[in-house]
């Protein structure tokens, strides 16, 4: 089976709800005849209906940025899966860095939201990814083993295949530094052999690797040509629709 590239765009927290249903509007022409790849929004929790609403009957994909693990319950200021299903979401982004570095959130968090999503039938996009110091202390590797196997420690194996992972270096995370197309495919590739390992060949053959970190229109093409690059999980250059466009339309 081939890997549909998934072109994935983090709005984080920009944008209003009237610019958000404006930029969908404008993306059903940016993106058309650009079937053969997914097309993925993840707006604010607050833009999600609309968001939805504007996509209307276009194979968009919508996600939120963050969830609850528990059902329902008093937890002030957050999402259920529940909730994110009834309005649409068929993914959640989980364990972004901004949400383990700047919010404290612990791997066992991830683990625990991203056995929950599945629970749901959301699918998780499980971001992974090393702090430059931890690169430069030759750590990449031994960063990225405790996020996934914490990530995925409660996963159900039999749902694994439909996973997508996002491996996000840190030091590249809108600061304009992207890695190198070779600095991504080698971790890229590590990922996917820790995958084969933990389950099966097969099931890491089918699991999309995106990669993230100041991912534009000029660099788009050189990293989507890598073989394990299967997709790119874009935050600053996915707010202007003619740029994120241009990346989903990578060559
Ligand atoms: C990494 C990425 C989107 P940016 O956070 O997830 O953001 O493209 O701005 O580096």
């Amino acid at each position: 089976m081939t890997r549909k590239p998934l072109m994935a765009a983090n709005w984080k927290m920009h944008l209003s709800i009237r610019e958000a249903v404006d930029f969908i509007a404008r993306l059903h022409e940016v993106v058309a005849g650009s079937e053969d790849r997914e097309v993925l929004i993840a707006p604010p929790f607050t833009h999600l209906w609309a968001v939805r609403e504007a996509m209307g009957a276009a194979g968009f994909s919508l996600a939120a940025q963050n969830c609850h693990w528990e059902e329902k319950g008093a937890f002030t200021g957050e999402i259920s899966l529940p909730m994110l299903k009834e309005v649409g979401c068929g993914y959640v982004i989980l364990g972004h860095s901004e949400r383990r570095h700047i919010f404290g959130e612990p791997d066992e968090w991830v683990g625990l939201k991203t056995a929950a999503a599945f629970a749901h039938g959301v699918t998780p996009i499980l971001c992974v990814g090393e702090k430059l110091e931890e690169r430069e202390a030759q750590k990449t590797e031994e960063v990225l083993l405790r996020q996934l196997e914490t990530g995925l420690a409660q996963a159900p194996a039999e749902q694994v295949a439909s996973l997508v992972i996002a491996y996000e270096p840190v030091w590249a995370i809108g600061t304009g530094k992207t890695a190198s197309p070779e600095q991504a495919q080698e971790a890229h590739a590590f990922i996917r052999g820790w995958l084969a390992r933990r389950y099966q060949k097969e099931i890491a053959k089918n699991i999309r690797i995106l990669y993230g970190g100041s991912v534009k229109p000029d660099n788009v093409d050189a990293l989507m040509a890598q073989p394990d690059i299967d997709g790119a999980l874009v935050g600053g250059a996915s707010l202007d629709v003619a740029s994120f466009g241009r990346i989903v339309r990578f060559q």
